[in-house]
């Protein structure tokens, strides 16, 4: 990257600047070593801040900027929304500004495990009239009405809340529209009428003739209060969306992964046994919350009746995933599903980075129809513990392995 009128010490700074982004940038990810079962992990996160393009946070004119240093910095990179479009994995990524605003930016990959790129610049998202004040989260939906929607959250300071209370704040779904990634659409805002949204997914197909949402109704801007959950509505148009009636499909439960509250992911994949969901779940612990990815299918005449449930999670933070700004989160909003029945997931750790696992579609309905449900009591844990224990013993001493030393 030449620089004209650099001297030879800034153009040597520059040139290092690159070279270290490229080589993060072109860096092969392995698989993790170890068994493959259900999900295989990869070596390194798939984005982080310092993957951003240099020229977006450096200023490379050595007039303005002649000490080459980072202008405008990135904090993370993390929760984004997934589709495979014309021969590319692609990413809507929510990335952080080290001023705190969050925006969506276009990443792109032609595998699906590495060498994911941002596009040179980031989505320039219109506003509705009432300007957000942050958006974050987006779910890429190719609907089968022809566009690829984007919802997301647009958060904006509550304008009841009280002289002096600078956090305050309302989360409502924004909805946008594109065919190309570049070009959007600002559509109104969803309108429903149980309190805050966030966590709004658009179903892919229409239900009963009309568009279909996932809804996470909230209390208040962090607590989900006593409703929560994950909702289900319908709209008839979705350039006015509004539900009107709401109601839970998948209510948040106590001593469970999602004892504190819930969220849909990405939008469903379609199979053969059902729609297939990943969601997050969020409980309390003496260091905070805790934020796991878990999954269920939802019947495929019916997306909002579920059908299995297996307990607990699919994926919780581990080694460095464990530790970022909002530390023990795993969040997923996007994966990417292909016709040879491969599956991407796209998972953020710690609200600081993205990462990928893949597995099947096979495999995770497997998972999803064969764990056993949660009991919801510690007997009924041991229980399901002691039948898998008694099969297993029962066949080991099928197959003449009586003895306990013998295993
Ligand atoms: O900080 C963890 C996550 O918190 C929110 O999720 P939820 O609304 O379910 O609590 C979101 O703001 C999300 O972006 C964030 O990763």
């Amino acid at each position: 990257m030449h620089i004209p009128q650099a001297g030879p010490a800034f153009q040597d700074q520059v040139d290092q600047i690159f070279a270290a982004y490229e080589s993060l940038i072109t860096r092969p990810n392995p698989p993790q070593a170890g068994v493959t079962g259900l999900l295989q992990r990869y070596q390194y996160p798939i984005l982080t801040a310092a993957h951003t393009p240099p020229f977006w946070r450096y200023d490379f004119d050595p007039t303005r900027n002649p000490f080459l240093l980072e202008r405008q910095g990135i904090n993370a990179a993390f929760n984004a929304g997934a589709i495979y479009h014309d021969g590319r994995y692609l990413l809507a990524v929510r990335v952080e500004g080290a001023d705190r605003k969050s925006f969506f930016a276009m990443a792109e990959s032609p595998n699906g495990v590495d060498q994911f790129r941002f596009w040179d610049y980031p989505i320039t998202l219109p506003e509705t009239d009432e300007p957000d004040t942050n958006v974050y989260d987006m779910r890429l939906v190719a609907h089968e009405d022809g566009w690829i929607y984007g919802l997301f959250c647009t958060e904006r300071k509550d304008p009841e809340a009280p002289e002096g209370d600078t956090s305050a704040a309302v989360a409502k779904c924004g909805i946008a529209r594109t065919k190309d990634f570049v070009n959007w659409e600002r559509l109104p805002d969803l309108i429903s009428h149980s309190g805050q949204q966030r966590n709004v997914v658009l179903h892919p197909e229409f239900v009963e003739g009309q568009y279909a949402f996932y809804t996470r109704p909230q209390d208040g801007f962090i607590e989900v209060g006593g409703g929560g959950g994950i909702g289900w509505g319908l709209a008839p148009d979705i350039c006015q969306a509004e539900i009107l009636h709401e109601r839970i499909i998948d209510p948040k439960v106590y001593h469970t992964i999602k004892e504190l509250k819930n969220g849909l992911g990405p939008a469903p994949i379609k199979t053969s046994q059902g729609w297939l969901h990943l969601a997050h779940g969020v409980r309390n612990t003496a260091a905070g919350l805790r934020y796991v990815l878990y999954l269920f299918v939802t019947d495929l005449q019916d997306p909002s009746q579920i059908i299995y449930q297996p307990a607990g999670y699919l994926l919780a933070p581990e080694g460095e995933e464990r530790v970022g700004d909002v530390s023990n989160v795993l969040f997923a909003n996007g994966w990417i599903a292909r016709p040879d029945g491969q599956v991407f997931l796209y998972y953020a750790s710690s609200d600081t980075r993205m990462h990928v696992a893949t597995s099947t579609v096979d495999k995770l309905l497997d998972y999803a129809m064969h764990t056993p449900p949660d009991g919801l009591r510690s007997a009924a844990s041991v229980q399901q513990r002691q039948a898998l224990i008694d099969r297993n013993l029962a066949l080991f001493q099928a197959s003449g392995i009586g003895e306990r030393a013998d295993y």
